[in-house]
């Protein structure tokens, strides 16, 4: 497999290598970014994670050893080094990854990205990069057993993490049999789906629990439920007391509809509305997520429009009605998910 030699030349030449992820990182380019450099670290290279910030302390459980350090702890270190290989996980594109971080890249001789976002095909065969793969953390599960290393206990809830969060709890169209048969290797260590499922989703309190009520009983609908949205104003999280963080998970709700092709949920940020948009499978969100500047998956994207909630939702939602409508002019579509 052509992505497996090439990241093998590279970690062969390399002894002192940096791995960072993007800003704001989620447990996916935590979990792969401190597997690879405990991997490569078994291997005797001196490995670095540098993120532009700390880690917020709700993933401090991944990083027990205290792997990961901040841009400006690590210039403050007086052994750093110029890294032969400085890999990003979980982003290729270092406008992604902070402003710090971003200068340290020119230090290396190699950069390699290692990824699953869609990119343009020139970077994608430079890189480790494969859009079908479920997570990074998939992607660096498979890197990391090219190379021999044992998958043990450690290594596995840290990457078995990276999956159950970039896929939902394993429900996105992105989980195949590849990524299954690297899951069975990850509970053969010994770790179990409820520790790694209780850390990610079995930390909250009550007030969270009231405010996801609240939110979800304002959920609002097409007339033939095409289409479903919920909205978050930053004036309910002091309410109930919720960090912005922890309402990534809100619109995968709405997926339990029955006629639901598109579910979108509005998150006012200062001046911003930061947009999430999950599809059940035909409409392709990561479309209309550029359309609106932003990008991601076929099945889940993101996007971030200046302005007021009033006036963003209902711009957002008729554009969706159009994609909708253009798409289904002929009729339904024969694989539609209701028939
Ligand atoms: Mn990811």
């Amino acid at each position: 497999m052509d992505i497996i030699k090439k990241f093998k030349n590279l970690i062969e030449k390399s002894s002192k290598i940096v791995i960072s992820t993007h800003t704001f990182p989620d447990a996916d380019g935590i979990g792969s970014q401190i597997a690879l450099c405990l991997a490569l670290e078994s291997l005797k290279k001196k490995v670095y994670c540098v993120n532009e910030a700390e880690l917020l302390p709700r993933y401090h459980y991944l990083d027990e050893d205290k792997r990961v350090i901040s841009y400006s702890k690590y210039k403050s270190l007086s052994n750093r080094f110029k890294p032969d290989l400085f890999i990003v996980v979980d982003t290729s594109s270092l406008d992604r990854i902070g402003e710090g971080v971003k200068k340290l890249t020119l230090e290396a001789k190699n950069l390699l990205f290692i990824d699953h976002h869609p990119c343009p095909k020139e970077l994608m065969a430079l890189h480790c990069i494969d859009t079908s793969a479920s997570a990074t953390g998939e992607l660096a599960g498979n890197l990391i057993e090219s190379l021999g290393v044992e998958l043990s206990q450690k290594l596995s809830l840290l990457l078995y993490t990276s999956i159950l969060i970039d896929t939902s709890s394993f429900r996105y169209p992105t989980v195949s049999g590849k990524t299954h048969r690297l899951l069975a290797k990850f509970l053969d260590s010994g770790i179990r789906p409820a520790q790694a499922y209780n850390k990610i989703y079995g930390t909250k309190k009550v007030s969270y629990l009231k405010l996801l009520g609240k939110i979800l009983s304002e959920v609002k609908s097409t007339e033939d439920g095409d289409i479903a949205w919920i909205s978050l104003y930053e004036s309910q999280l002091k309410k109930y007391n919720v960090d912005f963080e922890d309402t990534h998970g809100f619109v995968n709700h709405l997926l339990i509809l029955g006629n639901l092709k598109v579910a979108c949920m509005f998150k006012e940020r200062g001046d911003n509305v930061k947009i999430s948009f999950r599809s059940t499978g035909e409409i392709n969100v990561e479309f209309l997520a550029q359309a609106l500047g932003g990008g991601g998956h076929k099945h889940s994207a993101a996007a971030s429009r200046r302005g007021a909630m009033k006036e963003v939702i209902p711009e957002v939602i008729s554009k969706i009605k159009l994609i909708l409508k253009e798409r289904y002019k002929d009729g339904p579509k024969s694989n539609s998910r209701r028939r």
